[in-house]
Formats: C-alpha cells, structure tokens, sequence
C-alpha cells in the first residue's frame, strides 16, 4: 500500500498546517518569481554592493543601471557608470562582447572600488583584435554615479577574432567576475572559437594562454601596470608574474559561475558544443593550489569530443580531466542548449534551501539540483520552470544574481533593447511559521513539475543558437 502510505503522507503535511489544498495560505507561498523592473537594454547580471540595498544591472551594451531597491523596482534615470562609447558591438552578428559582468569587493563601502569585465575591440583608438579587460573603477562622492576617470585596466588579454564565416567572429569570451575565498577575484575566459566552434587552436589546452580557462586574481600583488596578454598568437600568452594565476583548464565558454556564500564552494556553468551542457564544482577545500582539466576541447561533458577525437592525445586520457557534475544533452530542435550557470540559493525562501539554481539560455528552463560533495548529484535534478515562471515571462535567462542578503534574482536578457527584465525569487511572508514552509517544502519536494512549453519567436531563434 505504497500509495496510500504517500497519500496520508501528503495529507498528514496538509492537516499539520492547518491548511486545505486550496487555502489562501498555501497559495501564498508560491514559488512564483516576481517581475522587480523591466526596460533594460540587453541586461546580463544583477549584482548588489554589500550591505546595500541597491541593485545594480550591467547591460552589454555598456551601461550600469541601478535598481533603487527590490521593493520599489524604481530604476534611477541616469547609469552609475556609461561605457557604450567605448564598445563595438555588433548585434546583427549576434555579438557575445560587450560589458559583460560586474563585481562589488567586501570594502566597497570604504574604498569606494569596483569591478567590470568587458569583451570588445577597442572604438578609440580603433583596434579589430579583440580583447578583453578588466578594470577597475571607483564611485564619485555621488553613491549613484561611478567616476569615469577612475578607470584603471589591470587586465588586458587579447581575444583573436575568428574568420570562418567571412565575417569576423568574437564568441566564446566567458565573462564572469566573482570574489572567493579570501577576497580573491575569479574571472572565467572562453576558448575564443568562431562561428564553428571547437577551439580550432586549441587553446583552452595551452597552459600559458588565458583563453578557455578560469584565473584567479590577486588585488593586493597586482602590479602598478596593466597585466597583458598580448596580440600575435592565436593563443595570446599571459606573461609570467605574480598577480594573475590561470587556476583551471579546459573550459570552452564558461559564462556564468559562482560560489556559495555559504560553503564556498565553486560552481561554473560551462556552454556546450553541439551535444552537452555541463556544470562544474570544485568544492572550497580545493580552491587553493591549482584547479582541475575540466577537458575541453577533447571532452565535452563526460563523453570525447568526436569533431577532434581520437586525434587529440587528451581524449584517451580521461584520468587527467575532471568531468562535470551534472550535464544533460541538447534535445530542443532548432535550439542547441546554452548553460546559465546559478547560484547555491541561500535566500530567506526554504523552498528552495540549499538548491543550485541554474537555467538554459536556449530553451528557458530553470532547474535545480544538490551536488552531493563528490563527482555527482543527490537525487535528481528538479524541473522549476513551472513553479518559478508560471506565466512564461523569462524567456532568455541569462543570468542569475544574489543581494547583499542572499536573496536570489533572475536576469531575462529580453528579445531586443528594452525588452530586458529581472525577477525576484519570492521571499516567503514574515507571518508564515517556519514549521508550515518546511513541510511545505517537503510537500513540494513529493511533486514532479515538467514544462514542455515551446517557445514562439521563430525570428529569435537564431540569436538563441549562439550562447552569450
Ligand atoms: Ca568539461
Ligand atoms: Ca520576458
């Protein structure tokens, strides 16, 4: 009688909260996001400063919006910092450049600096190289406008262009700013392949070339000039010094990555070929030293890549790569996956306690699952496109972000200028008992969600095909 073991089971959940299936209380503890603000252009994170309330949106177009705060969704009128001059960007060509992430330090609110990651050729004076740099700005006595003059590149690492269509072709730049452990900067850089992909130089291989890899960055032994990794090799190489550590291997387009502020522990979500999405953790235990050959471009996912394989030397070595822990295939037609890596939600919501978040670009869907501290996940991974976005509203996810709280926003980079919105994961009501929303949790962790919904815009397709 398993099923009516399960059934008094769920009944018993019910009748301990007092609650019908029905009642208004149960379904005000929905997991439903809730629209904060919208009319972005071509938002990619949300990002807050600690212990503040503002949120703060780069769009890749080159401009920091704020959010006044979640509550109201007010957006102030004027960016905190404008870079659009100084990009090139292309999105008839479906340009993965642009500003492309941005990360407050834990002194924020003394030093007054933060810092921006930006892909693109340079507009003045004009470059068609490629680069892409990391700087360094600092606030203005104004808290909501950033100094321009306080720019001060300490990365520089040339991005070669591929030509493999005809036209010039900047994907793959990664992107991700992020603190560790020990105020470390951890920024993630794509292999830099063109249109056809699969790292035609392999560089996500070449131990000395920033490409297709993850580095860590010191702050405190940067030097007093710019770090460069310089133009002239399909693979630039980053000089030998102090400051910037290439730490992890065999990346091909990490986007998205972060680490759990509660454990530490590493999670990057790494943009498949044409077969496999995967993501990565490497727990905080294993942070310091140097990080693992997550395999590309002989290993996509756990499975070898046929397009270089049995050639390269890697793919019958798999002792000497870390596979993913987590990976699913592409099976959308006309819409190959593209990764969004999340977070660990440590927000006030039990819901969801303890769950890595994560989201495809491609296809919308937002999932979870535990990583179970080893090679593998506890359980399976959980379908929340259903329960987080009941109305379909988040339709290119393309980033996840956590305020100063925890609290647990996602990024919807929108068909087109302006169409760009973030979302709130809800925050459960003060009054709801922490009993009820625990076994409310494990009422919703006995139910199966599954969204099959298709998306319409067939003229959106193709800029849904390349991963950001
Ligand atoms: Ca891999
Ligand atoms: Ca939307």
């Amino acid at each position: 009688m398993v099923l009516c073991a399960l059934s008094s089971t769920v009944l018993f959940v019910l009748v301990s909260l007092g609650i019908s299936a029905l009642s208004p209380q149960a379904a005000a503890q929905t997991l439903a996001v809730r629209l904060v603000a919208g009319g972005f252009d071509f938002p990619v994170q949300v990002v807050s400063a600690p212990g503040g309330s503002r949120l703060f949106v780069p769009q890749q177009t080159g401009q920091i919006r704020i959010i006044q705060d979640a509550t109201s969704g007010t957006v102030l009128p004027a960016p905190f910092l404008d870079l659009s001059g100084e990009l090139s960007l292309d999105f008839f060509q479906e340009d993965e450049r642009g500003l492309l992430s941005l990360v407050f330090p834990a002194d924020y609110a003394t030093s007054g600096f933060f810092y921006v990651l930006i892909a693109t050729t340079i507009a003045n004076p004009p470059d068609v190289d490629g680069r892409i740099e990391v700087r360094r700005y600092q606030v203005s006595a104004d808290p909501n406008v950033a100094n321009p003059v306080s720019k001060t590149v300490i990365l520089s690492v040339a991005h070669p262009p591929r030509v493999e269509t005809g036209a010039l072709e900047y994907y793959h730049n990664g992107g991700m700013l992020a603190f560790g452990p020990n105020g470390k900067l951890w920024l993630s850089i794509g292999d830099g392949a063109g249109w056809f992909g699969n790292d035609p130089n392999n560089c996500a291989q070449n131990a000395a070339s920033p490409l297709g890899k993850l580095l860590r960055i010191d702050l405190a032994l940067l030097p007093m000039s710019t770090v460069v990794a310089p133009f002239g090799n399909p693979c630039p190489i980053l000089p030998s010094q102090t400051a910037v550590t290439i730490w992890a291997t065999g990346l091909r387009n990490p986007w998205r990555l972060s680490f759990d502020r509660q454990t530490g522990d590493l999670y990057i979500g790494d943009v498949g070929q044409d077969a496999t999405e995967e993501i990565d953790v490497v727990g905080a235990a294993d942070l310091s030293g140097s990080g693992p050959n997550f395999g590309w471009r002989a290993w996509e996912g756990s499975s070898t890549n046929s397009a270089v394989c049995p050639g390269d030397a890697l793919c019958t070595n798999p002792g000497a790569v870390t596979p993913p822990v987590y990976e699913y295939g592409h099976t959308v037609e006309l819409c190959a996956g593209s990764v969004t890596g999340g977070f660990v939600y440590r927000g006030s919501n039990p819901m969801l306690q303890g769950q890595y978040l994560f989201a495809d670009f491609c296809d919308g869907s937002l999932r979870s699952f535990v990583w179970d501290g080893g090679g593998g996940i506890t359980g399976s991974v959980n379908d929340l496109k259903s329960q987080l976005d009941p109305l379909g509203q988040i339709q290119l996810p393309v980033s996840f972000g956590e305020d100063a709280n925890g609290e647990v926003y996602i990024v919807d980079l929108g068909f087109g200028a302006g169409a760009g919105e973030v979302f709130q994961i809800p925050v459960p009501e003060p009054s709801a008992s922490l009993a009820g929303l625990t076994a409310l949790a494990t009422l919703g962790a006995l139910l199966k969600f599954r969204s099959r919904r298709r998306l319409a815009e067939g003229m959106e397709r193709r800029r849904r095909t390349r991963p950001l």
